[in-house]
């Protein structure tokens, strides 16, 4: 029908037919089950990927294995240069692949594009990186000795990224990762696997064109025992994982057991403070965008908001009246705001979590419906509880937002710092004493901490990640770089002689 060749000819503009190989290691292969990914607007299927197993993946570190060094001895530069040329293929079909995120994940369009646009934004940082990470010259105590730190490849990257950001999260850690002279191997959601694929044939072309082995770039699409052997194998030195808190917990763990290191960009449960002083309009704005964008599927989606008691039942009106506002439909439409969560499963996360809050004495101000059309689509929803409900403690990740009333700064600061996960934080002041309160010692305990913007929406140029249940992780920009490398503290001796540090005589 016409959809379905609608769906043909995006695809093909991404070198993909309808059914496609998800195993990557240089050659395109996958042993695993076929996958469907289902369009969450309408519930049909796009387009099917055959997936790879625990075996795939083993295969695909012993090809990583042979090829990795090579890469780490080429100059760092140089590897620049492959990942200013992939970051060229990327703009190219931005427009397709912005589509194809719209179509599997269900996010809008623009916000699709956003998503590439982020990655594109990644190389040309990864790409200024690779000619100036500088290790420094540090001053010895000894005559005759020269100090000085290296930051050196780690030697694979794995990479599980969620189903929320199926392009941009890989992006982060593979520019990073590659620019620091590791391989690649990704794990993507299995629900968003056409994503990673067309992703890997862009880079695949660009390794191609260079004479260089596809397997700097693998991929093993799959289910939970793939990212399950990922954590456990030796060969994979960093594993970088975003998802639920739950589930990077049993991950921690297991790379712990071995001694390798993880990133991980757990959940959020992020907060908003509109202090009596702000700009009400725009803390309106950024609150709507914050917590109804992506549907309210971004770790970083608001989902907390804390109204100082003098403006709190106007900001309630006004938000409501702006939630009247949204349309909510098919995400390609460029009418629409808000489009459907990503699975039925999160239609029924949505639907416990309106009962919870009921059943804890909440109340809903505005939306708890399950939307009555095909498609897994809910209504926005604004309730008011209380702070220390138990369902506030928890992400559930839909569009529902938590209104509760505060009258202090202090008071804001606590509540925003009571829950366990630290993500990110905003507050709406025009008041500057605020800012320095919110931003200092004693301020918000979350990695992201922003004044007069939403929650979510950040820029590359700072590093991304959470404190406390979030994990600790920090990718995109900054020195983040520093966590796909490790750090050798070298002392060279050329004096001839052999005085020892702290002036300790061993004679
Ligand atoms: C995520 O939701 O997993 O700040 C990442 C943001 C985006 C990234 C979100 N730059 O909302």
């Amino acid at each position: 029908d016409d959809e379905s060749s609608k769906h043909a000819s995006l695809l093909s503009k991404l070198s993909m037919g309808v059914e496609n190989d998800g195993v990557y290691t240089g050659k395109w292969s996958g042993n695993g089950p076929v996958v469907h990914s289902i369009n969450p607007a309408t519930g049909k299927v796009i387009a099917s990927v055959r997936t790879g197993t625990p075996r795939d993946l083993n295969r695909a570190l012993e090809e990583i294995e042979k090829v990795k060094p090579m890469w780490r001895e080429m100059p760092m530069p140089k590897r620049g240069e492959i990942v200013r040329q992939m970051r060229e293929e990327l703009d190219a079909v931005k427009g397709p692949l912005g589509e194809l995120v719209a179509l599997e994940m269900g996010k809008i369009l623009p916000e699709g594009v956003g998503e590439v646009q982020e990655y594109i934004d990644v190389c040309d940082y990864a790409v200024g990186l690779s000619r100036q990470i500088a290790g420094s010259v540090i001053p010895s105590e000894r005559p005759g000795h020269f100090m000085k730190e290296m930051w050196n490849p780690l030697g694979t990257v794995g990479v599980i990224s969620a189903f929320n950001f199926p392009v941009a999260v890989y992006g982060w850690n593979s520019s990073l990762a590659l620019v620091c002279g590791n391989a690649v191997v990704w794990k993507g959601a299995p629900t968003t696997n056409l994503a990673s694929v067309a992703v890997t044939k862009i880079l695949e072309r660009v390794l191609e064109r260079n004479n260089l082995p596809g397997a700097l770039c693998s991929l093993v699409t799959g289910d939970a025992d793939v990212g399950k052997a990922m954590a456990e194998d030796r060969r994979v030195d960093l594993l970088s994982f975003t998802g639920s808190t739950a589930v990077g917990r049993q991950v921690g763990l297991t790379v712990q057991k071995r001694f390798g290191k993880s990133l991980l960009e757990l959940g959020g449960n992020n907060a908003i403070v509109v202090m009596d002083d702000a700009d009400i309009e725009l803390a309106v704005r950024s609150v709507l965008f914050a917590a109804v964008g992506t549907a309210g599927q971004r770790c970083t989606t608001t989902r907390r908001l804390f109204l100082h008691e003098k403006i709190h039942d106007d900001f309630v009106a006004r938000l409501i009246k702006a939630y009247d506002h949204i349309r909510i439909g098919d995400p390609t439409d460029p009418k629409t705001l808000c489009g459907p969560l990503h699975t039925a499963h999160a239609v029924q996360l949505f639907k416990d979590g309106i009962e919870a809050i009921k059943q804890q004495g909440g109340k809903i101000l505005r939306g708890g419906k399950v939307l009555d059309c095909p498609g897994n689509f809910v209504e926005p929803t604004i309730t008011s509880i209380s702070a220390s409900a138990e369902v506030v403690q928890n992400e559930i990740f839909v569009p529902i937002l938590h209104t509760m009333k505060f009258s202090t700064i202090e008071e804001a600061i606590k509540l925003n710092n009571s829950v366990a996960q630290g993500l990110s934080s905003s507050i709406f002041t025009q008041n500057m004493a605020n800012v320095f309160k919110w931003t200092g010692p004693s301020g918000s305990d979350c990695g992201i901490v922003n004044v007069n913007i939403p929650t979510n929406g950040a820029e590359i140029g700072g590093a991304f990640g959470g404190n406390k249940e979030t994990g600790w992780g920090r990718e995109s920009g900054s020195d983040s770089w520093k966590q796909y490398a490790r750090q050798s503290s070298c002392t060279i001796n050329y004096s001839g002689a052999l005085p020892l540090a702290q002036g300790i005589k061993f004679e």
